[in-house]
């Protein structure tokens, strides 16, 4: 195969000779040639005009699909974009834009990636482990009934599925419709809004979120409607933004109040007072929503959308589309949470397992990326306000069963954060009693 300079010297063809170039290719080979074609592109507007170029820096087989002039300024020849194309169709599936990343920025250590994962004790990893129930709740139960049930999953798996939870399906289907447009925009609208952090809202392109070797874009909100709609008007091109953020602010409002029972019947169940928790979880103000989007990835085996991590919050609620790649470490094992229509999942964060002195865990979990189809999961995290006081519930702690954790005020454990990120740990860690 012919590797052409990034100056680009392959002449200039077409998309219809590409697409015909890729299918010969794959007559050729039995359909073994390549799964994705990778080429680069210098803008747009030479995407449009249908000249799409060469591969670079990818480590699985490539096909030059067509060539493109690069141009006479170093500069602009560097901000390539990643194009994943359909080897069936030839059809664009996926554009990175203007970042000068390579595939190989994403690909993990090989005792790291998602086929050979973390603790499996020497086993063959897998994704399903067998007669592992995933616990699955029905949320239209009266309390009385729950408080158990949901006592059980949190307690064995820190993670469950919920149905009948009270969100309207359309609510969520709109809010997927409105985000997957968002992200559908050129990246040059989307950085209008770039997350800068510690400011907790904006957007994080594929770029940005490159030094934890992430295949994601995502979107962060947090409820306000003036908030949220004046983070919109800074990109006009999202012409639906009006009606996304009315679906956000509904949502935050939904989730929030779902997220408060829960928690409630979970503290119930550990015959914590209602009033305890509510001073903690009563307000959604400081809780946040990410959207995230996995774009179509060549080397899906070797990257993570979400490498494995813990949340640091309360409780995490997330939505994912039918696509499914979210999975659960539960004894060693990673478990593929599939998706179902209608359901949501839960999971138990590290304050809540602070404030349950450990009876509750916050679990390892991490999102593995298809080369075949996108994907879109958004996640609210419930977090307890800046000024919020958070200690081990007083009635967990016992002669027997002293505190594992060392008490804090939200915004010291916040502000632990980005070192603790740095470290790859959660901030619970600083304050854990034996450190
Ligand atoms: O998208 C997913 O499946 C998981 C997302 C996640 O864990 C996160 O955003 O923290």
């Amino acid at each position: 195969m012919k590797r052409a300079s990034p100056k680009g010297d392959v002449g200039g063809r077409g998309v219809g000779s590409a697409k015909e170039a890729l299918r010969q290719e794959l007559n050729e080979t039995g359909g073994k040639a390549c799964k994705v074609g990778w080429v680069a592109h210098k803008s747009s507007h030479s995407l449009k005009t249908g000249k799409i170029g060469f591969a670079s820096g990818c480590p699985i087989p490539i096909r030059i699909l067509g060539g493109v002039d690069f141009g006479t300024s170093r500069a602009e020849s560097r901000r390539w974009s990643i194009l994943v194309l359909s080897p069936e169709s030839g059809r664009i599936m996926a554009c990175l834009e203007g970042t000068d990343l390579t595939v190989r920025d994403f690909i993990w250590a090989q005792n790291e990636r998602p086929s050979t994962g973390l603790p499996c004790n020497g086993d063959v990893p897998t994704s399903d482990m067998e007669g592992a129930a995933f616990p699955k709740v029905d949320l239209s139960l009266p309390d009385e009934e729950l408080v158990p049930i949901l006592h059980s999953a949190a307690s064995s798996w820190g993670f469950f599925r919920i149905f009948n939870h009270g969100i309207p399906e359309t609510l969520l289907d709109s809010i997927a419709t409105h985000a997957l447009h968002f992200f559908g925009l050129p990246s040059s609208d989307k950085i209008a809004i770039a997350r800068n952090p510690p400011a907790p809202l904006g957007y994080t392109s594929i770029t940005k979120s490159a030094t934890i070797k992430s295949w994601s874009e995502a979107l962060h909100l947090m409820p306000g409607e003036v908030r949220i709609h004046s983070l919109f008007q800074r990109v006009p091109s999202f012409q639906e933004s009006q009606s996304f953020s009315i679906d956000v602010i509904k949502y935050f409002s939904l989730v929030g109040a779902l997220a408060n029972r829960i928690i409630t019947l979970l503290f119930r169940g550990l015959m914590v007072d209602d009033e305890e928790i509510k001073l903690v979880f009563g307000s959604i103000d400081s809780s946040t929503l990410r959207i995230n989007h996995y774009p179509v990835c060549p080397v899906a085996d070797l990257t993570y959308g979400s490498p494995p991590h813990k949340d640091y919050g309360g409780l995490a609620i997330l939505h994912q589309d039918e696509i499914g790649g979210l999975e659960v470490l539960k004894d060693g094992h990673w478990v593929a949470v599939e998706p179902e229509k209608g359901c949501l999942i839960v999971n138990i964060g590290d304050v809540i397992q602070m404030m349950s002195n450990g009876k509750y865990q916050s679990v390892l979990h991490r999102s593995l990326v298809k080369s075949s189809q996108p994907r879109l999961s958004f996640v609210f995290f419930h977090f307890p306000s800046d000024d919020s006081f958070i200690a081990p519930m007083s009635k967990l702690v016992t002669k027997d069963s002293p505190a594992k954790y060392r008490s804090f005020y939200m915004k010291d454990y916040i502000s632990m954060f980005a070192i603790a990120q740095k470290a790859n740990h959660s901030p619970l860690l600083f304050f854990e009693e034996s450190s």
